[in-house]
């Protein structure tokens, strides 16, 4: 299960022409900004170097993971293909961990159900910070980086 055995961060000759014309959404977590600032880097900048308009790319904040359902179900409102839920979630002492991490997961699975603009799950669950470092620009690459490109694929299906 491990991404960076199997990972899916280069279009290579599945390069998709038609991302200048594609809309994206991308809703941010600011609940440990250290690591979802490099998140959104990692996508935005893929995004546009795989050439995206900087106009076509909306972002939305919200407070912690939690909160990323509700933010991204306004985002399908705002005529978007595609968005990408950007977040970081780290194991504390309590059960807190495990509540966030199954409402953020199902919730984004219903949006992707009921509604017809994909989300991407750019969401790391993580047991300790350095888990987070690693997945966030670290040993095992951005997943910012490989959700922009999981996005693009998506986008081009629909
Ligand atoms: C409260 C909380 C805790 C303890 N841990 C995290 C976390 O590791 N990652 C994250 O994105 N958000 C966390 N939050 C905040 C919740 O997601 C949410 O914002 C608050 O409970 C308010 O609804």
């Amino acid at each position: 299960m491990a991404t960076y055995i199997n990972n899916n961060f280069d279009l290579g000759s599945d390069a998709i022409s038609e991302v200048n014309k594609m809309k994206f959404g991308i809703v941010v977590s600011n609940w440990n900004n250290n690591i979802t600032d490099n998140l959104f880097d990692g996508a935005y900048k893929t995004l546009l170097k795989y050439g995206a308009k900087k106009s076509n790319i909306k972002k939305i904040d919200v407070p912690g993971s939690f909160e990323l359902v509700y933010g991204c179900k306004k985002m399908q409102n705002k005529n978007v293909d595609v968005i990408i839920a950007i977040g970081c979630i780290i194991k504390g002492e309590t059960d807190h961990y495990n509540y966030i991490c199954q409402s953020v997961s199902n919730g984004i699975s219903q949006l992707n159900i009921i509604n017809n603009i994909p989300i991407v799950f750019c969401v790391l669950t993580d047991h300790n910070i350095e888990q987070s470092i690693s997945r966030s620009g670290g040993k095992y690459g951005n997943k910012g980086i490989e959700s922009a490109v999981a996005a693009i694929k998506i986008a081009s299906i629909k």
